[in-house]
């Protein structure tokens, strides 16, 4: 069975334990072993109990973690999706329930929340030595450059969704410049953890004029990162950046007192994509100025959330790219990389880290 991270109840008690729990997966056609599994604020969420939508398998008391992972194939009975023993993949981590979206491939969509997500809701992920899967939830990595930034593309697979909704609702209007481009267009992206910097390079791929704030400086090493793909970062407690409004507003902190106060400044037929989920965030006051302030100036506010398979593509493909137009610095957004025999990751967030992963060769 080897190492497995589980918690126990994960809301609203929370709290890692490093046990062995039973899962039988041997009758799985498929089986696998991570090569990394990546640590987001999902899992810390879930972790500090602060994600009240987070359960167990039913008839289980835990939850093995892990939903971002790039792995190994050890064997595979034969099947029609191509997998087999040796390749490289990505496991899919929203898994289908019985609602229109999920039946036709965008469980992402879900209807009615019947669905489960791994390492997340009702189903065991992936931080295990081993486990089993369906051919028909793994994406094939063909190159061998993306074993290691690979475990980028669950995360990133958001962003393309997010991007998806972007493109339909901002048809709603002239959205580019006087130029038919995006360059004197602004996106503004609050939070600096890893989802953060995958909307900032999406950004610049775009075109915006980008920019990334936080309530504290960050360090040098990200600014480096920041500055080679053309994004500003600031402090928005020391300075204000928002003379002339935003055009797009995204949020990975989940704090709605921030988040309002970009919504305040964003332009007319702006966008505000709502990402980061926070539920302990404190509340957070809005007036009829607010809401005049939407409505008047056409602001459509977007809640999104995870993405189907072609948004694994998409972030495949986009990773490659990346690989190809930033070269290794790509690669340096894997900051740390932790033994699964240490759980204090879960707990402890380094602020030097964009992306943490566990190696599973350790
Ligand atoms: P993360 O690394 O915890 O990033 C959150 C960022 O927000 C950190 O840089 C925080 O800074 C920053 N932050 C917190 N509060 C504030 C504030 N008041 N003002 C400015 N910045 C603030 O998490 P992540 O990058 O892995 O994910 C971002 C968020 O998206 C998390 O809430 C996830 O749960 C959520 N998420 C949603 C989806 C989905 O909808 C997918 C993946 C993640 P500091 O506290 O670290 O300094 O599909
Ligand atoms: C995952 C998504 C998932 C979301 C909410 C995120 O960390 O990337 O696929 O839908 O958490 O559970
Ligand atoms: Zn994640
Ligand atoms: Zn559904």
């Amino acid at each position: 069975m080897g190492r497995v991270y589980s918690i126990t109840s994960p809301a609203p008690k929370g709290g890692i334990s490093y046990k062995q729990i039973t899962v039988d997966y041997e009758n799985m056609p498929v089986i696998l072993k991570p090569i990394y599994t990546g640590i987001c604020g999902t899992d810390r969420g879930i972790v500090k109990g602060s994600l009240n939508f987070a359960y167990c398998p039913l008839g289980y008391g835990d939850l093995a973690l892990g939903h971002e992972s790039i792995c190994r194939v050890i064997s595979a009975k034969s099947n029609k999706y191509g997998i087999r023993s040796g390749d490289i993949v990505v496991p899919i981590v929203r898994r289908p329930g019985q609602c229109l979206n999920c039946i036709t491939g965008r469980s992402d969509n879900c209807s009615d929340g019947d669905k489960h997500e791994a390492g997340v809701t009702g189903m065991h992920g992936f931080m295990r030595e081993e486990f089993g899967d369906s051919p028909e939830y793994l994406l094939k990595v063909s190159s061998d450059t993306m074993k290691e930034v690979g475990v980028l593309t669950e995360p990133l697979k958001n962003v393309e969704k997010a991007f998806e909704v972007y493109d339909l609702v901002s048809r709603r209007s002239i959205s580019t410049d006087r130029f038919g481009s995006l360059s004197e267009k602004r996106a503004i992206i609050i939070g600096t953890g890893s989802e953060a910097f995958l909307y900032a390079l999406k950004c610049r791929d775009y075109g915006f004029q980008t920019l990334i704030t936080n309530r504290h400086p960050i360090d040098d090493l990200k600014m480096k990162f920041l500055d080679t793909a053309g994004v500003q970062f600031f402090d928005y407690t020391k300075e204000h950046r928002d003379e002339s409004g935003w055009d797009l507003v995204i949020d990975t902190s989940g704090d709605p007192g921030t988040i309002m106060r970009f919504l305040r400044k964003t332009n007319n037929n702006g966008n505000v994509i709502l990402f980061g989920t926070n539920g302990s965030a404190p509340a957070t006051g809005i007036d009829g100025q607010d809401i005049d302030h939407i409505i008047e100036r056409n602001i459509f506010l977007i809640g999104s959330v995870d993405g189907a398979r072609v948004h694994y593509e998409l972030a495949l493909k986009d990773l490659e790219r990346w690989n190809v137009q930033y070269g290794d610095k790509i690669k340096s957004l894997i900051t740390h990389r932790y033994s699964p025999d240490d759980t204090s990751v879960f707990t402890k967030k380094d602020p030097l880290e964009i992306k943490s992963v566990i190696d599973w060769s350790k």
